[in-house]
């Protein structure tokens, strides 16, 4: 009997009473009332019918239970598959109908909502509040705290994660057991975790950053989590001087450095500062040593594959730049074209092998084969460089990708979207520098004959219909895109022309809220999409 991911990161802290996380109240749970509850849900689920292998879909706040859900998941041998809290009830269908997920956790709030889905699909709803209430609570607390360990093997599947694609239907990237595993040993190994760790986690635990980079290496490491619902800059400043490690996406280290109360005191107990999901600036490197002291250490990574690089602990934290491949971990810097091996120094897809690699996507033979190859090696679309000394650089995107405070978001699907609107004829969606986000989204329209494009509805439509950081923050009407010979879309011209006429003037707060003028021909435009606010 075996289940390598629980044996390796919840069962060595059975019955242990020290702390595991560290709540915002001051409250605390230990490993050992944390796995009673884990073995209480891993029976709930059981009594629900879910079985090794079936697919559990959940869209719920995050807080103790929802770790506690993935824990049971992984005992139970359940597929976990996390949804964006941001999602639409229209977004969502399609994850639960695509998965087949045999059951739908969602928030006490949207049980309305979603409740056709449910019926849809097939799937059982049950709920989940953030404050550990809701139908599957009930239904946990009248389960026995021990409960059988599900037997699984290393390439069975431990989570099935989303992950959008440049065709706008979104991919379920199939991760094993040896996936995350493996992920979690480099981490350790990588990043010197250890048992007296303390993890200031304010990320989402819907994604690969907040879930497994961030708590499997805590969990395999021992240490313990101040787990907090989401990035809040005061609770953090609070909570600093009792953590010792962060994960972050850049937005997090530029909204630190924007308030003075981040200081070298407020650190000091810190050992490290992680970024990624997106390029942390090499400004923002620079300020946050000059700040504190502290090179903040940046990696690499992607759904499809966890981690694949990362600075060294030891030695230079280079700016600019992702470090090196892991231990286990295979790069090489490909030709797009022929898939031969570039040359040191030279631009081209990074390519990825190792144990970190997923097994491909969810009912999708064709889209696995075109981007995993036979010899095992994954076709991120990043473009990517090795430096003279070894250190390889993101220096760009050959997919069509926004990233949006260290959210994906994929153009084609939202062009899809607004296509669909009364008086569109086409859009094309593009990203722009933001001050806080990195990137964020602005949609060019074309109107439909001599229709007239109504932003007002434009936008209570996306609203409704996508998550809020999907949104575009500034919509443009033109008369017709920008097209090549072949008829592509050149969105290298709409950037060209609209971030030109962009340009920043203030930033007036913390979360980044600035003006912008624009060039005289657009502002009209901005002006009527999004009224006084661009952040
Ligand atoms: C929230 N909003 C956003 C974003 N987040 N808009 C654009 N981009 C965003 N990232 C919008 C909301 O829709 C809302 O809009 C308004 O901002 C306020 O929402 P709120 O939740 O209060 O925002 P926030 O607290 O300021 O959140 C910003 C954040 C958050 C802290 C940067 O987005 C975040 O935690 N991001 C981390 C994402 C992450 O974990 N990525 C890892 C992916 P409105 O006012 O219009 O309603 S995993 C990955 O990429 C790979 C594997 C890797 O390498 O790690
Ligand atoms: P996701 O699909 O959410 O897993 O996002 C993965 C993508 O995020 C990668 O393919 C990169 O484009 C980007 N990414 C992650 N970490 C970094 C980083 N440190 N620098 C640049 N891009 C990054």
């Amino acid at each position: 009997m075996a289940n390598p991911l629980y044996d390796a990161l919840f069962a060595p802290h059975e019955g242990k009473a020290i702390p595991f996380l560290h709540l915002a109240d001051g409250s605390v749970i230990t490993h050992s009332v944390f796995l009673e509850q884990v073995s209480q849900m891993a029976n709930a689920l059981g009594y629900l019918g879910v079985t090794p292998g079936d697919r559990v879909a959940v869209h719920i706040d995050k807080s103790p239970e929802a770790l506690v859900l993935y824990a049971a998941c992984v005992k139970s041998g359940a597929v976990f598959l996390p949804l964006n809290t941001a999602y639409t009830p229209a977004e969502l269908s399609y994850f639960v109908e695509d998965s087949g997920a045999k059951l739908f956790l969602c928030d006490t709030a949207e049980v309305e909502a979603v409740t056709p889905i449910a019926e849809a699909t097939g799937a059982s709803l049950h709920s989940l509040g953030a404050k550990g209430d809701g139908s599957f609570m009930d239904l946990v607390c009248t389960q026995s705290p021990q409960s059988d360990i599900a037997t699984r093997g290393a390439s069975d599947l431990a989570a099935l994660l989303y992950t959008s694609g440049t065709t706008g239907r979104s991919k379920g990237a199939m991760l094993t057991q040896a996936n995350l595993l493996s992920g979690a040993e480099a981490l350790v190994e990588a990043w010197q975790f250890t048992v007296s760790d303390v993890l200031l986690h304010a990320l989402p635990i819907f994604h690969t950053h907040g879930l497994f980079v961030a708590t499997n290496t805590l969990l395999l490491a021992g240490g313990s989590m101040i787990f907090l619902p989401k990035f809040d800059l005061d609770t953090i400043l609070r909570l600093m001087p009792k953590a010792t490690t962060m994960m972050g996406v850049p937005t997090f280290y530029t909204r630190l450095l924007d308030d003075a109360r981040f200081t070298t005191d407020l650190a000091s107990e810190m050992r490290l500062f992680i970024s990624g999901s997106a390029p942390l600036l090499a400004e923002t490197h620079v300020q946050f040593e000059q700040r504190t002291g502290h090179h903040i250490l940046e990696r690499y990574g992607m759904t499809e594959t966890n981690m694949n690089t990362s600075n060294p602990y030891d030695g230079e934290r280079r700016a600019g730049t992702v470090g090196f491949a892991l231990p286990g971990v295979e790069i090489k810097i490909c030709d797009p074209e022929t898939g031969a091996t570039l040359p040191q120094g030279e631009i081209g897809v990074l390519e990825v092998r190792g144990p970190n690699v997923f097994r491909g996507y969810w009912n999708m033979p064709e889209k696995t084969r075109e981007e995993l190859r036979e010899d095992g090696f994954f076709i991120t679309g990043d473009l990517a460089l090795i430096d003279a000394d070894g250190y390889i650089q993101i220096v760009g995107r050959g997919k069509d990708l926004i990233i949006s405070g260290g959210y994906n978001i994929y153009p084609k699907e939202i062009e899809l979207f607004l296509d669909t609107l009364p008086g569109v004829r086409e859009s094309a969606v593009i990203g722009a520098p933001h001050p806080d986000f990195g990137e964020s989204v602005v949609a060019v329209l074309v109107p439909d004959g001599d229709a007239s494009i109504d932003l007002d509805a434009i936008n209570a439509a996306v609203r409704a219909n996508l998550a809020g950081f999907k949104r575009p923050r500034v919509i443009e009407i033109i008369d017709a895109l920008p097209r090549n010979a072949m008829g592509k879309v050149q969105k290298n011209q709409l950037r060209e022309t609209f971030w030109g006429g962009l340009r920043r003037l203030k930033r007036s707060s913390q979360f980044g809220v600035f003006e912008l003028r624009c060039q005289a021909a657009i502002a009209l435009n901005i002006a009527a999409s999004d009224p006084g606010r661009f952040g």
